[in-house]
């Protein structure tokens, strides 16, 4: 046995025991049989001006990591930040040491270090962010497409839209701003978050006292029925589609009659979009990379950090934008198919403003991977909270670390109920599950199979149901950045951990 596939069954051992290798740098290197991820910075130029970001640039110097039909996510992230990070794999199942989430036992990657990951990953459009302090914002996202066998015979061009807010601010000021203090407040504030090392033992008095004054508080929120809800809490400088402006986008070469398969990523930390097919018919095929019965549709909404899969055949020759527009405003973003030849046009922003999201599509979209039919062992409720003024956001009344978790057991059933009292939708998140839509508003549908759904605002409701088969510590939470770092986080401990 040569020194390599020692190492690799060593890794393959210590995974197998749940526990991800603490070794020294040395034997931490990367192992040659992982594609390299490179966690580093480059410079873009946004509306003339250069701009310092992150990137994640996988082994074909393109943005994030592709793997085809059956191969294992086998990855070692190499750390060039000149920073610590850490990276999380959104929306795959992988054992929870290897979630990329800064638990006590998977601390953030030193500069300079290799993090090796090998787990089995589920098919479909993912994407990869990191989970150390405010690095979202500055771009330290990319795609993670896995392939699909089936996927491989449809032969469709794939392309792929990762969507971004951006802003020439550092995300510090960004924050600071948000909760009216100093810079240096805000960087203190997310470091807490960021030392977080052990959540509070579980005390279920004190969970339903503070569900109880958050209902109180959404009585007192209905009665006011007068009030418009927040949109967009930050002000941005530009917004992304694949890094580019609308005044300089990509144009993808497409040809005529193509048949495309658009994935679509929102990497925004604090934004939402409309995708506007323009005079083009797309059909939903998949949410979060979990397939759905074909929709057909222009406009479709798209929360922060969701996917969606979307088929066109394209109907001959030309240029067809594909926008995106930012919720509640008149900017867009977005890239150009176009067929050899076409005119290119010169696209501003809209002449109206975007309506806030909804759940209409939600409420349309029917899994084509249904949950069993069973009846759940455990039943919660969450409920989301906060305002603007002082800006701070919970979840069950609690602001993370201070929140209580709520235990699983493995096998369970469990439904929860995601009750939005806040003035703002919120798209909650949660790790190392999918889970099934299954009621809107009270309403129950077979609905989507997800990893993030929005919860629209004043008292808006959504009920999810999942199987509990991933024992560990994960993580749920808003995907607003900026309503995780103020608190709008919780974790879903599994009671066989002992960690
Ligand atoms: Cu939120």
């Amino acid at each position: 046995m040569n020194k390599m596939q020692s190492r690799r069954d060593f890794l393959g051992t210590t995974l197998a025991a749940g526990v991800l290798p603490m070794l020294p740098g040395v034997a931490r290197a990367a192992s040659p049989a992982g594609k390299r991820l490179v966690a580093g910075t480059r410079v873009l130029e946004v509306n003339g001006r250069a701009a310092k970001v992150f990137g994640l640039t996988g082994p074909d110097g393109r943005s994030g990591i592709r793997l085809a039909a059956g191969e294992r996510f086998r990855v070692d992230l190499a750390n060039e930040t000149g920073m610590r990070t850490i990276v999380h794999w959104h929306g795959q199942l992988p054992p929870w040491t290897q979630d990329g989430f800064p638990w006590p036992q998977t601390p953030p990657i030193a500069n300079g270090a290799v993090q090796a990951y090998d787990y089995a990953p589920i098919t479909g459009t993912y994407w990869m962010h990191s989970h150390h302090g405010l690095q979202e914002q500055s771009l330290m996202t990319g795609p993670l497409i896995v392939h699909d066998v089936a996927e491989l015979r449809e032969d469709r061009q794939e392309v792929v839209l990762v969507l971004h807010d951006f802003t020439f601010r550092s995300p510090d000021e960004v924050l600071a701003e948000l909760i009216g203090k100093s810079a240096k407040s805000a960087q203190s504030l997310v470091r807490r978050v960021e030392s977080s090392r052990d959540a509070p033992r579980p005390h279920m008095a004190g969970m339903v006292a503070g569900a109880a004054k958050m209902a109180a508080a959404g009585m007192d929120m209905s009665s006011s029925g007068g009030m418009t809800m927040d949109l967009n809490d930050v002000h941005y400088d530009a917004f992304l589609a694949n890094d580019r402006t609308l005044l300089d986008p990509e144009v993808v070469r497409v040809e005529r009659g193509g048949r495309i398969r658009l994935r679509i990523i929102n990497g925004a930390s604090s934004s939402q979009f409309w995708i506007d097919l323009g005079e083009l018919v797309g059909h939903v095929v998949a949410t979060d990379g979990h397939r759905v019965h074909p929709l057909a549709g222009r406009r479709f909404p798209i929360a922060m950090a969701q996917r969606l899969d979307i088929l066109i055949d394209l109907p001959g020759p030309g240029a067809f934008p594909i926008l995106a527009r930012l919720e509640g405003d008149v900017r867009q973003t977005g890239i150009i198919l176009a067929t050899a030849g076409a005119r290119i046009p010169r696209i501003a922003d809209g002449a109206q403003a975007a309506p806030p999201l909804d759940n209409s599509l939600e409420a349309r979209l029917r899994t084509a991977e249904p949950l069993s039919e069973r009846a759940a062992d455990l039943v919660s409720t969450i409920a989301l909270a906060g305002a603007m003024n002082p800006y701070a956001w919970s979840l069950n009344g609690a602001y993370w670390p201070k929140a209580a978790p709520l235990m699983l057991s493995k096998g369970q059933r469990v439904e929860i109920d995601l009750i939005n009292h806040s003035m703002m939708a919120h798209p909650i998140h949660l790790h190392g599950h999918a889970f099934q839509v299954i009621a809107i508003d009270g309403r129950p549908i077979r609905g989507a199979v997800r990893d993030t759904v929005l919860v629209t605002p004043k008292m808006g409701r959504v009920r999810i149901a999942f199987d509990a088969d991933n024992p560990g510590r994960w993580a749920c939470h808003c995907h607003n950045l900026y309503h995780m770092v103020t608190g709008m986080m919780m974790e879903f401990r599994y009671k066989d951990i002992a960690i």
